[in-house]
């Protein structure tokens, strides 16, 4: 079921299910695999959009996870193909990401409500079947990408200085409205990614909100090329893209989270250290022992799904250093003693995925092969099994989801 595809031979212990990851790199598409969407037989009424003479042909029902109850399990179903408004696109996806955002809005861990039911996902990587009235930007057959914001309003102050994911009426994908765990999705024109043709879709889908949303925190850090940052999480799906976009801006980084098969793979993607949060008697120490002057790292990014490093980041940052969260643990809160933080004169800043800009600017990282990550691809029947190896923390870089199986 789960091919061996990854020469790093990641994960490979009885702690960590052997996923085979394939590395994630530019891709050409090739053959058959990205085509136009096929029409699924079992159900013979299709609606087909009028926008151009060679429009697909799109089924009215289609196999979705649906998240019922606050906790899940996700359900494998099949539901009604939404219809795009006026200023919408309709996806056809072909491949998402499993994020750990997906696991917490089934879980219901945060101080915001999810609609319910929801089809989760955020990472989604597809083709372009129906477009509203009002598109003229976007084609049908393009490929596009649905990102965790869905749409914003385009006028409030924030999105008028590209601060969109600050707006106020933001819809946010898998979360208030439906997102990319379905073999169609809908996503606002002005939003959804535009991903060039020659990349692989299932390799770029990380992208869409991992490596956006590292590559957005490490220019919030103002970490300048050959300063350092502390990677706090980094064998997970933000970790590993977060090695890869601080070695393609010319940062060290200095890996930290548990087991040695997280520390072969960060140490495999470009990490100069690894520090195991498990093992390690002085977490604190050894962080800035990997400084060159032992004052400590110059960023952190804390990517962690737990409290703790929230708390000891303020201990090992360099003085005048940023401290950029972009976990979003349950019920956590920071902590920082004042002192230290006014005279060192530390910067404790939150970052929150990335705008259009920042987007297109990730994407064309990873289209110059910048960007090489694992990750491994099983069917959207099996997101539950997903989530429960993510849940222990046992999955080391990112699972991608094929929605044809
Ligand atoms: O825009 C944003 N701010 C944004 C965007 C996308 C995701 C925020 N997130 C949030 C997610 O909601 C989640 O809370 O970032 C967090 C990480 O998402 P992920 O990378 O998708 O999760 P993961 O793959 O499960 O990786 C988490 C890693 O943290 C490690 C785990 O071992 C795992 O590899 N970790 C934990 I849990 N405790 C740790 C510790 N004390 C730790 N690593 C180091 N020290």
């Amino acid at each position: 079921m789960l091919a061996a595809l990854h020469p790093l031979k990641l994960a490979s212990s009885a702690t960590i299910r052997p996923l085979g990851y394939r590395i994630i790199r530019r891709g050409i598409t090739q053959g058959t695999r990205h085509r136009l969407p096929k029409i699924t037989p079992i159900h013979p009424r299709f609606y087909s959009t009028s926008t151009t003479m060679s429009a697909p042909q799109i089924p009215t029902e289609q196999w979705a996870q649906v998240v019922e109850q606050k906790g899940g399990p996700a359900v494998y179903k099949r539901i009604p193909v939404p219809k795009p408004g006026p200023d919408e696109v309709l996806i056809n996806i072909k491949y998402s990401g499993v994020c750990h955002t997906d696991l917490h809005a089934m879980k219901g861990d945060w101080p915001l409500a999810t609609k319910m039911p929801f089809v989760g996902g955020h990472e989604g990587a597809g083709v372009v079947v129906a477009r509203g009235e009002l598109v003229k930007d976007i084609e049908i057959g393009d490929y596009a990408g649905i990102k965790w914001l869905n749409g914003s309003c385009l006028s409030c102050s924030y999105c008028q200085q590209s601060d969109e994911s600050l707006c106020p009426d933001a819809l946010l994908s898998g979360y208030t409205v439906d997102g990319s765990f379905q073999e169609y999705a809908i996503g606002k024109a002005a939003h959804v990614a535009r991903i060039p043709k020659d990349l692989s879709l299932e390799a770029v889908s990380p992208i869409l909100c991992a490596g956006l949303t590292v590559y957005k925190a490490l220019k919030e850090s103002g970490a300048r090329p050959g300063q350092q940052v502390a990677v706090v999480g980094a064998g997970g799906g933000l970790g590993s893209l977060a090695i890869q976009y601080a070695k393609a801006m010319g940062l060290h980084t200095i890996a930290i989270d548990g087991g040695a098969e997280k520390g072969e793979m960060c140490k495999t993607l470009g990490a100069e250290d690894y520090i195991d949060f498990t093992t390690t008697k002085n977490l604190v120490q050894d962080v800035k022992s990997k400084t060159p002057d032992g004052f400590g790292p110059h960023a952190v990014l804390l990517l962690a799904v737990s409290e703790g490093p929230f708390q000891q980041a303020s201990e090992y940052v360099r003085s005048r250093g940023s401290i950029v969260c972009v976990g979003l643990p349950g019920n956590a809160f920071l902590k920082a003693p004042v002192f230290d933080t006014v005279v060192r004169m530390i910067n404790i800043k939150g970052s929150y995925v990335g705008n259009r800009q920042d987007t297109a600017e990730a994407i064309d990282f990873f289209r110059r092969g910048l960007i090489q990550a694992p990750y491994k691809v099983v069917g959207l029947s099996q997101l539950q099994e997903i989530f429960e190896l993510m849940k222990e923390s046992k999955i080391a870089g990112r699972y991608v989801v094929d929605t044809s199986r």
